[in-house]
């Protein structure tokens, strides 16, 4: 993004590369090899759609989420991870699966993906044994 300055003061922003995903372009054809004194000739309207490549990885909008568990309550969101992912919006390109790779060796957590967002839920399956008194 870029900022520019506002005529009247305050700031405007601009993309600073415009994507086009979509040309009308018009074509013309003409026989007698193009001669453009003989040749007769006809024109078509032609528009052609970029398609989206997967170029753009999803970035989670913060190094750190947190969230609270409450005590002995299972299937509650306790943590809403939010990503970035440039790609067509809900397009697979863009579509993202979180999965927890360490920290959770019992279980006690799982991410779904809510469809319409792309935001990771971190739901509680299991009731985690934070606070045991020692007796
Ligand atoms: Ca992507
Ligand atoms: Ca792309």
């Amino acid at each position: 993004m870029s900022l520019m300055t506002h005529p009247r003061g305050g700031f405007t922003a601009l993309p600073l590369q415009m994507k086009v995903s979509q040309y009308t372009i018009i074509v013309q054809a003409t026989d007698m090899e193009g001669n453009l004194n003989f040749g007769l000739s006809n024109t078509a309207t032609a528009i052609i759609t970029v398609t989206d490549i997967n170029d753009n990885p999803p970035m989670l909008t913060s190094r750190t989420f947190s969230g609270e568990v409450p005590e002995n309550r299972v299937d509650v969101v306790v943590a809403n991870l939010t990503v970035i992912d440039a790609d067509q919006p809900h397009s697979p390109n863009w579509n993202a699966i979180y999965q927890i790779i360490s920290g959770d060796q019992f279980g006690h957590f799982t991410i779904r993906t809510d469809p319409v967002t792309n935001d990771g839920m971190v739901t509680v399956v299991k009731i985690p044994s934070g606070f045991q008194h020692k007796q």
